[in-house]
């Protein structure tokens, strides 16, 4: 095969205060304990691994909701990671290693506005068992890691809150699979929206293939910028246990790589968030193998080339 061009970018984010439980601060660790880096050297990558971002002191952000924890952490991290994105997306591939699922309201805007600069428009594919599609007002449980998705297209009641969000994704660009955990304030507002969903049936009755393809017909159709945003949770817990959301019947090992595979066909990967992986509730790392495993897959590693000693 002709080796890869692209350079890609290992960015740590280490927040886990989005998350209900502690421990997502160990997975840019864990990725790395995982071997990320020597996976991607071995496919033909040039590697450049930026170490982890840091926040400053953040402000403490009051909010009438009362649920709502570590808001001004949250919107500090927003900012640095929105940064971040902005800058590294000019550079190669940004891997983010999560840290929980707020990370992507900074990613995704920080690409989406790499993207307007570029006249091109940002696609994300949400792989995940929840919308991550609250606002401020509706979260119930206060948890951050439930609102990135809102805050990406520009649902309302952020403002003030957290940084400017000045190119919004726009929502029909966005396609979620693997959803299974839905809030009735997340469900109605998903069907009021252009976002494409589909849930577990939707997977079950169609393949999971099908409804990929047409998604990613469209990316390419538009000459979009892909994102990819991969919530451990999307797994089935019984391949991936190590994430503190999990929920019952999710995506098996062969759906996984079979959406990694196309979507490495498709040349169209840009960008991939890589979260909610939580070493503490995994044991012996089979988690982070399994994830170092489905990336390889996404950059191009085919079985025949997966060497033994991955798991
Ligand atoms: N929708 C629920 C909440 O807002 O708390 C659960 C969110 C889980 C979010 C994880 C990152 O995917
Ligand atoms: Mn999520
Ligand atoms: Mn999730
Ligand atoms: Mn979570």
């Amino acid at each position: 095969p002709t080796l890869p061009t692209r350079t890609c970018l290992l960015i740590g984010a280490p927040v886990q205060v989005g998350a209900g439980r502690l421990g997502c601060d160990m997975g840019p660790s864990a990725f790395r304990a995982a071997g990320l880096g020597p996976a991607l050297e071995d496919l033909g990558y040039r590697v450049e691994d930026r170490g982890n971002l840091t926040i400053p002191s953040a402000p403490v952000l009051e909010h009438a909701n009362p649920a709502i924890r570590h808001l001004g952490e949250i919107a500090a991290w927003t900012k640095a990671l929105a940064d971040a994105a902005h800058a590294a997306s000019r550079e190669g591939m940004p891997i983010f290693l999560g840290g929980d699922h707020s990370l992507s309201a900074g990613t995704m805007t920080g690409l989406s506005r790499r993207a307007t600069e570029e006249g091109r428009e940002l696609f994300v594919l949400w792989l995940d068992s929840h919308p991550d599609f609250h606002t401020l007002d509706s979260t119930r449980s206060g948890n951050l890691h439930g609102v990135p998705m809102a805050y990406a297209v520009g649902r309302p009641g952020f403002e003030g809150f957290l940084p400017p969000n000045p190119a919004p994704l726009k929502p029909e660009n966005v396609c979620m699979i693997g959803l299974r955990s839905v809030d009735p304030a997340e469900r109605q507002a998903l069907r009021d929206s252009k976002v494409t969903v589909h849930d577990m049936r939707a997977i079950d009755e169609n393949g999971i293939a099908t409804l990929l393809a047409d998604f990613l017909d469209k990316v390419r159709a538009a000459n979009g910028l892909l994102h990819v945003s991969l919530d451990v949770d999307f797994l089935d817990p019984g391949i991936a246990p190590g994430v503190g959301t999990t929920v019952p019947g999710g995506a098996t090992f062969r759906e996984a790589h079979l959406v990694m595979e196309m979507l490495h066909d498709t040349g169209l990967v840009a960008s991939l968030d890589l979260v909610e992986l939580n070493p503490f509730v995994d044991e012996r790392g089979r988690t982070a193998l399994l994830l170092v495993d489905l990336v390889a897959s996404l950059m191009g590693r085919t079985v025949l080339d997966r060497p033994t000693k991955s798991f």
